[in-house]
């Protein structure tokens, strides 16, 4: 079993529920993943993936190699039939056949570059180990998705929501970068397999691929998509049609306590690092009703069972 994107999830309240369970007892099952090894491979920066991944580990007693590809690793060549004559020292295929022999499970982040739209959206650095590995492979945010981001943001709003049918907000948020669409696209995955009313809210030029946004509502206005909502969740994404570009750092969308006050006692959610008083006000940020600190805190529990699940699927 992989755990490659949101859609591996078949039935996304019955994982919410057993993540629950794993949140009230973490080392149950701490015999688990006795005598085996997840190996992390980091070809970008992280402070959540990185601790509450390795955390979920050591709760399932597996042993963790950590490994900071993009500093310490070979560049690593991704095409097939190229003359190695450049800078590009280990091919992904002898790289992945040799993690596999130290590792069973590979976990890998590579982020979107943004330079090329059609190697972003074939992930070909997660695809790559998943072609070469022969053990099973989790992504810790892809080009394309961040699926143990969205499951956490599905147990944080199991444990928030006010109502059995809430409404969520999505709304794009500037940032003085160009940042991925993998966060976005997963929370969007994930919202489609939830009972809720879900708007998506951005500036004209920044829709997300459509093949993702398929049914979804989009309304440009973002204070009316805040009027009576339940949880807004805040994310800044590059334009996906012009790709990878910023078209707008308009700063009257940024999320301050007077929008939040549109909504209906709306919580505050944002997966960090966060740009404060770029995407976010201070006020809303450190309010009562910010739910961002849990969430980086539910990143445990929804690695750690997609961990379980991977770990019983060996055996
Ligand atoms: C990443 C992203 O995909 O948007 C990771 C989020 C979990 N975020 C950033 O790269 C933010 C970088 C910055 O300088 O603010």
């Amino acid at each position: 079993m992989n755990y490659l994107s949101i859609n591996e999830i078949d039935n996304l309240k019955l994982w919410v529920k057993e993540a629950l369970a794993l949140k009230k007892d973490p080392i149950k099952y701490q015999n688990l993943g006795k005598n085996k090894t997840i190996g992390l491979l980091f070809f970008n920066p992280s402070l959540r993936t990185r601790l509450s991944t390795q955390k979920a580990a050591l709760n399932l007693g597996l042993n963790v190699i950590v490994m900071n590809f993009d500093k310490e690793g070979w560049a690593l060549e991704f095409n097939d039939g190229t003359v190695m004559n450049q800078n590009k020292s280990e091919h992904v295929k002898e790289a992945a056949q040799v993690i596999s022999q130290y590792c069973d499970i590979i976990a890998i982040r590579a982020f979107a570059k943004l330079e090329n739209k059609a190697v972003d959206l074939s992930e070909e650095v997660l695809q790559n180990f998943v072609k070469y590995a022969s053990v099973p492979v989790v992504n810790m945010e892809s080009s394309v998705g961040h699926p143990l981001q969205a499951l956490a943001d599905a147990i944080t709003l199991e444990e928030n929501k006010p109502i059995n049918k809430p409404k969520v907000v999505l709304t794009w948020a500037p940032h003085p970068k160009a940042l991925p669409h993998a966060v976005a696209n997963s929370f969007v995955e994930m919202m489609q397999k939830q009972d809720a009313d879900f708007v998506i809210t951005h500036p004209k030029g920044y829709e997300l691929d459509q093949e993702i946004t398929k049914n979804c509502t989009i309304e440009y206005n973002q204070e009316k998509a805040f009027e009576n909502a339940d949880f807004i969740y805040a994310k800044n994404w590059s334009a996906f049609t012009d790709y990878g570009k910023v078209i707008s750092q308009d700063q009257k969308w940024q999320i301050t306590a007077d929008k939040m006050a549109l909504t209906n006692k709306g919580k505050f959610m944002h997966c960090l690092p966060v740009r404060r008083n770029v995407v976010v006000a201070d006020k809303v940020l450190e309010s009562s009703n910010s739910l961002v600190i849990e969430q980086a805190n539910n990143r445990t529990f929804s690695a750690q069972l997609v961990l379980k699940k991977i770990l019983e699927s060996l055996s």
